[in-house]
């Protein structure tokens, strides 16, 4: 077995530009093929207070008030991943903020050219994915199940 946890689990959500352009398959396929699990699955338009809590570290920033409407304006697809160095392994997926910072290869990278659009969220650390994940899913809707293939995936 790896030495990291094979339990590691993150917090990625499809943004309402990932929705609208049609980019949910693309990025679930993404993780998927990587070999991690998907535990949990929902859609859904998020109200302010959620996002308030999700940025809760960026409420602050000047243009918070264009996230927040940005993030209000459609449905979001959210998803927790599991698998060995999840939170690492879907940021590097992910790619930067900032889409010019973003390698060709990531889905930022790929797919997106401005930060105020950059389609996918992805959890920065193992503690603020629990905090998410918490937040966007109650405990029954995080699901535990043994994934066959684990065997052709982990040493
Ligand atoms: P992250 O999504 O890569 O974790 P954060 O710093 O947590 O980046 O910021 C959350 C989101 O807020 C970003 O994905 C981006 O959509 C938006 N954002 C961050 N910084 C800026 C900025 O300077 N201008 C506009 N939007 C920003
Ligand atoms: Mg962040």
């Amino acid at each position: 077995m790896p030495k990291g946890s094979i339990t590691e689990r993150t917090y990625i959500m499809v943004k309402p530009d990932g929705v609208q352009r049609g980019l949910v398959g693309e990025i679930m396929a993404r993780f998927e093929k990587r070999g991690y699990k998907l535990i949990a699955l929902k859609m859904r338009t998020a109200d302010e207070a959620l996002l308030k809590k999700h940025y809760c570290d960026l409420v602050e920033k000047p243009f918070f008030p264009s996230l927040l409407s940005f993030m209000t304006s459609g449905p979001v697809v959210s998803m927790v991943w599991e698998g060995l160095d999840a939170v690492k392994q879907g940021r590097q997926m992910l790619g930067e903020t900032n889409p010019l910072a973003s390698k060709p290869g990531s889905i930022r990278g790929d797919f997106c050219i401005d930060m105020g659009k950059n389609i996918c969220h992805g959890s920065d650390s193992v503690e603020s994915a629990e905090n998410e994940i918490a937040l966007w899913f109650t405990p029954e809707e995080v699901l535990k199940y043994d994934q066959t293939r684990a065997a052709h995936i982990y040493e």
